[in-house]
C-alpha cells in the first residue's frame, strides 16, 4: 500500500512539474504575443494540474488579449473560487467585466482590491474610475427616464445653423443630399476634412426618418438580373471603404448594396464612413441597405472610439444624435424569401421564426439576452450544439441549429459577419453559415483581407470577391478609445501578468506587496503618462498582435489629457 501511495505521490509530484513546464512554455508564448499557442499550454497545463489559480489568470489573460472576454470572465472566475485571496483574479474579472461594458460589476472588484490593499494607488486610480463610469450611467439613465426619451432633434435648429464663409467644403442641395455631393464629400473626407456640422446633423436627421420607417426585418427581392453585393465589417476604415467602391462600382439604383453593421470604432476615420454610407442611405433609400451590428450600440462606442471621435470632431450632442439613428438600423434582411442576413448569427433557443424578427421592437440598446442581442452578437461553432459565447454575450451555435432554424424559415442559408477572417469570407455549416468581413488588416494588425459577397437573384449563390488594405493617413486605430479602457488594459496586462511571470517561480504570486511590483507599476503609471503627454494613442492590448512600441506620433485630434474626463468621460 505505502509502496501504491507513494507511487501516487511521485507521479502527482510529476504531473506538476510538467504542468509547471507547460506554464513556462505558455508563458514564453504569451511574451511573444502568440496568445492562441500561450492559451493551448495554459491549457495542457490545467489539464495536469487542474487547482492552479495561476494557471486559470494567466490564460485569462490571453483570452482577454484575444477578445474572448467571456473565457477570459469565465476563467478569472475559476481562479478566484480556487483562491479567493487570490487579488491577480480580482483584477483580471474586472477586466473581463470592463470590456464586455459591464461597469458595476467591475466596481465590485476593484472595490475588494482596494480593501485588501489600501495602499495600492493604480487600484485605487481604477476603482475611482470604474466608480466614475457607474455614477454616470446612473445620472443618465436618471435624465431618460425624466426626459421620456426627448430626441437631440427636437433641441436643434438647423435651418439656423450658420455655414460660415471661409468653408469650402460640399453641401447638400436645397437640404437634399445629391449624387455630386456624394462624391464631393467622399473627396472632401479623403483630403481628411471636416463636413459642417450643419450637413452632418441635416444627413443625421434626414436618415433617421428613413430608418424609423423600416421594419426590423427588411425583405428584398432580387429580379433574375438583378445582383446585390453584401459587405461585412468596416469599422472606421474609411480609406478601405472607398476601395470598396474603387473596385466595385459607386453604390446606384443598379448597383445595390447591403453593409452588415460595425461601421463604427476601433477604425479612426469612423465619422467618415458613417456619414458616406448614411448619405448613401438617402440618395438610395430603397437600394442602399443596412444593419445595425454589436457596435453600433452605446456600450461598445463609448470604449472603443465612436464617441470620442465624434466628440472630438464634433460634439456630445451629435454623438447623442447618432446614438438615436442607429437605435433605428434594421436587425436582419431577408433575400428573395432565401437567404438571411444579420450581423452576429442565429439565436439562444430553437423556435425563433422571421415573424419573431419583425416583431422586435429594435427601438433602444440592446438587451444582455433574447433574439435581438443574439442577432447582434452570437458566432457560428464548428461542433453541433450550442456553447457559452467566447466573448461573454449571447452564444455559439452549432451546425444543428443553422439546419434547424433554416428549416423552420425555409431559408437556404445566412450570412453573418462580425468576425475577421483571414481570407476575408468563410463558408461553414455545411455551406450554410457565410461569414463575411470587409475590413483588411483590421486595426492595421491583423493582416487579414477583405471580402464582399455578390449575390444574383437568378441562382443566390454567393461570388466572394477578396481585396486587401490600401494606406491610410497616420492616425492609428483606436485613437479615441476610452483612455481607462486604454489605461486599463495596459496597467492590467503588464504589471499584472508580466511581474506574476517573476514572482510565480517562488510562488510569491499574491505577495504583491513587493517592492519590485511597486517599482513596475510606478514606471508603468509614469510610461503612460508621458504617452498621454506625447498625445500617442496607447496601444490597447486587444487584437493579437498588438505591438507595445510606438510607431509614428500624429496625435488624436481634440486629445487633451488635462480634460481627459471631460472629452472622454469615464
Ligand atoms: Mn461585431
Amino acid at each position: 500500500m505505502a509502496d501504491v501511495t507513494n507511487n501516487d505521490s511521485v507521479k502527482m509530484a510529476e504531473g506538476e512539474r510538467s504542468a509547471e513546464e507547460l506554464k513556462e512554455k505558455a508563458n514564453k508564448y504569451f511574451k511573444d504575443k502568440d496568445y492562441d499557442n500561450a492559451i493551448k499550454y495554459y491549457s495542457e497545463a490545467l489539464e495536469l494540474n487542474p487547482d492552479n489559480a495561476i494557471y486559470y489568470s494567466n490564460r485569462s489573460l490571453a483570452y482577454l488579449r484575444t477578445e474572448c472576454y467571456g473565457y477570459a470572465l469565465a476563467d478569472a472566475t475559476r481562479a478566484l473560487e480556487i483562491d479567493k485571496n487570490y487579488v491577480k483574479g480580482y483584477y483580471r474579472r474586472a477586466t473581463s467585466n470592463m470590456a464586455l461594458g459591464k461597469f458595476k460589476a467591475a466596481l465590485k472588484d476593484y472595490e475588494t482590491v482596494v480593501r485588501v490593499r489600501p495602499n495600492d494607488k493604480d487600484a485605487k486610480m481604477k476603482y475611482q474610475e470604474c466608480n466614475k463610469i457607474v455614477k454616470q450611467k446612473a445620472f443618465e439613465r436618471a435624465i431618460a427616464s425624466d426626459e421620456h426619451k426627448k430626441s437631440v432633434v427636437d433641441s436643434l435648429d438647423i435651418e439656423n445653423m450658420m455655414i460660415e464663409d471661409d468653408y469650402t467644403g460640399p453641401k447638400l442641395e436645397d437640404g437634399k443630399v445629391t449624387v455630386k455631393f456624394m462624391k464631393d464629400m467622399m473627396h472632401w473626407f479623403k483630403e481628411q476634412k471636416k463636413l459642417h456640422r450643419k450637413c452632418a446633423y441635416q444627413i443625421l436627421v434626414q436618415v433617421k426618418e428613413v430608418l424609423a420607417k423600416l421594419p426590423s426585418l427588411v425583405e428584398i427581392s432580387l429580379k433574375e438580373t438583378d445582383k446585390i453585393t453584401i459587405c461585412g465589417d468596416t469599422h472606421g476604415q474609411f480609406y478601405d471603404l472607398l476601395n470598396i467602391f474603387e473596385l466595385n462600382g459607386l453604390p446606384s439604383q443598379t448597383n445595390p448594396y447591403l453593409f452588415n453593421g460595425d461601421f463604427v470604432d476601433r477604425g479612426s476615420f469612423s465619422v467618415e464612413v458613417i456619414l458616406t454610407l448614411f448619405g448613401f442611405k438617402l440618395l438610395y433609400p430603397d437600394c442602399f441597405h443596412l444593419l445595425r451590428g454589436n457596435h453600433e450600440t452605446d456600450n461598445m462606442n463609448q470604449m472603443y472610439g465612436f464617441e470620442g471621435e465624434v466628440k472630438a470632431k464634433y460634439t456630445a450632442q451629435m454623438f447623442q444624435l447618432f446614438s438615436e439613428v442607429f437605435q433605428w438600423l434594421p436587425l436582419a434582411q431577408c433575400i428573395n424569401g432565401k437567404v438571411l442576413v444579420m450581423h452576429g448569427g442565429l439565436f439562444s433557443e430553437d423556435g425563433v421564426t422571421l415573424d419573431d424578427i419583425r416583431k422586435i421592437d429594435r427601438n433602444r440598446q440592446p438587451p444582455d439576452s433574447g433574439p435581438m442581442c443574439d442577432l447582434l452578437w452570437s458566432d457560428p461553432q464548428p461542433q453541433n450544439g450550442r456553447s457559452v459565447s467566447k466573448r461573454g454575450v449571447s452564444c455559439q451555435f452549432g451546425p444543428d441549429v443553422t439546419d434547424r432554424f433554416l428549416e423552420q424559415n425555409k431559408l437556404q442559408y445566412i450570412v453573418r459577419s462580425h468576425e475577421v477572417k483571414g481570407e476575408g469570407y468563410e463558408v461553414t455549416h455545411s455551406g450554410k453559415c457565410i461569414t463575411v468581413f470587409s475590413a483588411p488588416n483590421y486595426c492595421d494588425q491583423m493582416g487579414n483581407k477583405g471580402a464582399y459577397i455578390h449575390l444574383r437573384g437568378s441562382d443566390l449563390k454567393p461570388e466572394f470577391h477578396q481585396f486587401t488594405a490600401v494606406p491610410h493617413p497616420n492616425v492609428k486605430p483606436m485613437a479615441y478609445a476610452n483612455s481607462l479602457m486604454q489605461m486599463g488594459m495596459i496597467l492590467n496586462w503588464n504589471a499584472h501578468f508580466d511581474i506574476s511571470c517573476v514572482t510565480d517561480e517562488t510562488e510569491g504570486v499574491h505577495v504583491d506587496s513587493s517592492r519590485s511590483l511597486r517599482r513596475n507599476l510606478e514606471l508603468l503609471v509614469t510610461e503612460w503618462l508621458s504617452r498621454c503627454r506625447s498625445l500617442e494613442p496607447l496601444p490597447t492590448g486587444d487584437l493579437q498582435s498588438n505591438r507595445l512600441e510606438a510607431r509614428g506620433s500624429l496625435p488624436p485630434p481634440g486629445f487633451d489629457l488635462a480634460n481627459c474626463a471631460a472629452v472622454y468621460p469615464c
